[in-house]
């Protein structure tokens, strides 16, 4: 048996936008998510949207039931800005507060460890009208709102995140279209991950303020890239593939500063956001207190055929490209890479270069498409699931006994959400969720999810 260390943390993650849902008169804001489905319904799979979700906000005291049924010995889940500020700033919400309130101290009297998350995509849609994460009055808004959720909330929380995945809202919502506002702008994206960076030091520096006990983390997609070959020109493209897609916020949140390499790319392209002096003494003076760690899946790059051309859009592709490694294994059903050893290595990452900083892994699922067809004696029989998850395991366990600081582990996710604009397409849950009666049933991985939990280990 593959025996974890003790007071290992098992659970799940899932955040309030992709599991709350929106019931009549329950005093939420509009976010972009809501606007985006309001104006362009035929962009979400299904034309299903943000309203759906599982109905946490109407069944969470069943679902913290559910938790305790699937093993889970630590939480996590999000706020969403708009339930609490409407706007994004000004009047708060009485009835969000009441909610999470009444989720946490739920989760607390069953003995779980909570890990709140401030901002997973959800931009107040008043916020983002005023330029979103392009303004510094957001950054602002959010301390505020985030100062507020501490003052509040604090006394229930284990551990606070500001925010999950936030390369994520900066590319898919400024260069690639696949977030609200879509733009194609890279001078913007590098403005809003600044700025967004700028508010999670923010963040921490309230967090500690308003109790100097209190933990703080930010939650990175960290991806090892593994360049093609061995040639110079590969093993640039998966540097600067790093330097752009982990780098970018792993360094300042852990290290306090950008790395030279990352802003002479951006000075060299005329890329580089407004920034001040005083801003950049915040960001190296509030380093997070630990580390969560997302993986998925690796990138595989490779030397781009393409030069940059002045006239159109610079997208960091002119420095790396996508490669296709013959052989590697797939999720059939999501199109992801599996490759478990990647969890491996970037234990290894932390713990050479980041000064073996405490980390969780708060992400690592697999996502299925038409999982109903393994339903047998009314449970989904995801034997494939609970491969997946062994599979990691085994490479976390040996990270660990080779001196990685890795305090837990998290799959994403506890009952089957909606996910953005891919909606239902893939379910990841370890609880099935029937989207017409909204009925929960745990699948086979839930039940074996309770007895990894149990035996610290498997
Ligand atoms: C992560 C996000 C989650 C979730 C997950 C699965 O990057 O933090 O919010 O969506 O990916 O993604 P998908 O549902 O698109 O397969």
């Amino acid at each position: 048996m593959l025996k974890f260390p003790q007071g290992f943390l098992w659970g799940s993650s899932t955040s309030a936008p992709q599991s709350e849902g929106r019931v009549e008169g329950d005093g939420k804001g509009e976010n972009i998510w809501d606007y985006w489905y309001e104006i362009e319904p035929e962009k979400f799979h299904n034309e299903i949207g943000p309203e759906k979700t599982s109905g946490f906000y109407k069944n969470y005291k069943e679902d913290i039931e559910l938790l305790e049924q699937t093993g889970h010995n630590v939480f996590r889940t999000s706020i969403q800005w708009a339930r609490l500020f409407p706007k994004g700033t000004g009047d708060i919400n009485p009835d969000g507060v009441a909610f999470y309130e009444d989720v946490f101290k739920r989760v607390k009297e069953k003995g779980i460890e909570l890990i709140v998350n401030l901002y997973h995509f959800d931009m107040p849609l008043e916020l983002q009208k005023m330029g979103g994460w392009e303004s510094k009055e957001t950054v602002y808004a959010y301390e505020n709102y985030a100062r507020t959720c501490f003052e509040l909330f604090g006394e229930y929380v284990d551990s606070w995140v500001t925010f999950n995945e936030p390369i994520v809202h900066v590319e898919c919502g400024y260069l690639y279209q696949f977030h609200y506002p879509m733009k194609v702008d890279a001078k913007a994206a590098a403005q809003v991950a600044y700025y967004t960076q700028l508010a999670s030091s923010m963040a921490v520096k309230a967090c500690h303020e308003v109790d100097a006990n209190y933990r703080i983390s930010i939650i990175l997609n960290l991806t090892p890239a593994y360049p093609r070959s061995e040639h110079p020109a590969d093993q640039k493209a998966a540097r600067v593939a790093e330097l752009f897609q982990a780098k970018s916020f792993l360094d300042p949140s852990v290290k306090g500063e950008y790395p030279e390499e990352l802003v002479s790319i951006l000075k060299e392209h005329d890329l580089l956001p407004e920034y001040t002096e005083e801003e950049l003494a915040i960001i190296r003076e509030n380093t997070v207190d630990f580390l969560g760690v997302n993986y998925y899946q690796p990138l595989r790059v490779k030397a781009p055929q393409y030069q940059w051309n002045p006239e159109s859009p610079f997208l960091p592709e002119y420095y790396y490209e996508p490669h296709d490694m013959p052989g590697k294994k797939m999720n059939p059903y999501r199109g992801w890479e599996i490759y478990e050893k990647g969890v491996y290595d970037l234990a290894m990452t932390i713990k050479e270069d980041y000064g073996n900083i405490e980390w969780i892994l708060t992400e690592n699922g697999m996502g299925v498409e038409g999982e109903a067809q393994y339903r047998e004696d009314g449970m989904i029989q995801d034997d494939y699931r609970i491969e997946y998850i062994q599979g990691h395991l085994r490479e976390l366990h040996r990270a660990i006994e080779d001196g990685a600081n890795c305090h837990g582990y998290l799959l994403w996710t506890f009952i089957d959400c909606w996910s953005w604009l891919n909606a239902y397409k893939n379910r990841y849950g370890l609880v099935e969720l029937d989207l017409e009666t909204e009925k929960r049933t745990i699948k086979k991985s839930g039940h074996w999810f309770k007895e990894l939990s149990e035996n610290n280990g498997f």
